[in-house]
């Protein structure tokens, strides 16, 4: 089963490529209430004033109606329309780009070799959230250090590309930033657990994760009890990690 809840986000769908037609499709978006992908597509939503709903599914138990509209059987999915005319987006990625396509303002940059720069990024925070995922199921101690520093090394790399801030292309808000938002929401709860040092050497990355994390479309991706679901969801992974919290 699912719940259904509103998203505080306001104002109208406006299609960019139309000029600004004043209402676009039904959007809902298929979320999980830890999925930093889904978290991805809210921010965008959000930073575009675009309405939508939210419905949230079990992934442990995935209903019919999920499978249908997930061929992968992941979320998100955007569903964009109603009824029989409705269609399902899958790939956090594509719905950013459907809505890049479809709602104002741009968020990627114009010049395609920047676009294309800013693209490689957000598959580098898509890396980035895979090295977490192994983070907190590393098994034992070994493998949550090698996966610590790696984790340490990827931020480095990460470190070197930032320039003045507050965001990844300075002052605009870009697509980068709603893909590397969920990855720092993540570290507030390591925090919490002990000081794992990932990002003692990178005060630039530290600066933008502070800048994220008081943006309104970022801080209301989530839930109010995210960081109690997300602590719970560890523990429950018996690895390494859980036995510090
Ligand atoms: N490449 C996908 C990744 C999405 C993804 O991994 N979603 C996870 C939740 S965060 C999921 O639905 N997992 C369920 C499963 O794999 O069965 C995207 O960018 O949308």
């Amino acid at each position: 089963m699912f719940t259904v809840s509103e998203h505080p986000a306001g104002a109208v769908n406006a299609c960019a490529e139309a000029g600004g037609v004043a209402h676009g499709p039904a959007l809902t978006l298929v979320s999980h209430a830890l999925c930093p992908y889904v978290q991805r597509a809210a921010i965008i939503l959000a930073e575009k004033g675009a309405m939508f709903d939210r419905r949230t599914v079990d992934l442990a138990n995935k209903p019919d109606w999920f499978l249908a509209v997930s061929p992968l059987g992941k979320t998100p999915v955007l569903l964009v329309g109603e009824g029989p005319e409705r269609t399902p987006v899958f790939e956090s990625a594509v719905i950013c780009e459907y809505l890049e396509d479809t709602v104002a303002p741009r968020l990627h940059p114009v010049g395609a070799l920047e676009r294309a720069r800013h693209r490689s990024w957000m598959e580098f925070g898509s890396a980035i959230l895979n090295t977490i995922a192994a983070f907190y199921n590393a098994p034992d101690d070994q493998a949550l250090e090698a996966r610590r520093l790696e984790l340490a090394s990827k931020f480095a790399q990460v470190e070197s590309e930032l320039i003045n801030g507050p965001y990844f292309a300075g002052e605009p808000f870009s697509v980068v930033d709603a893909v590397f938002g969920p990855v720092f929401r993540y570290f507030d709860t390591f925090d919490r657990m002990r000081d794992f040092g990932v990002l003692a050497g990178t005060a630039k990355v530290r600066a933008w994760r502070q800048a994220l994390s008081a943006r309104p479309s970022v801080r209301d991706a989530v839930m109010n009890d995210y960081p109690e679901k997300l602590a719970l969801f560890l523990k429950g992974r018996n690895s390494a990690l859980s036995r510090w919290i």
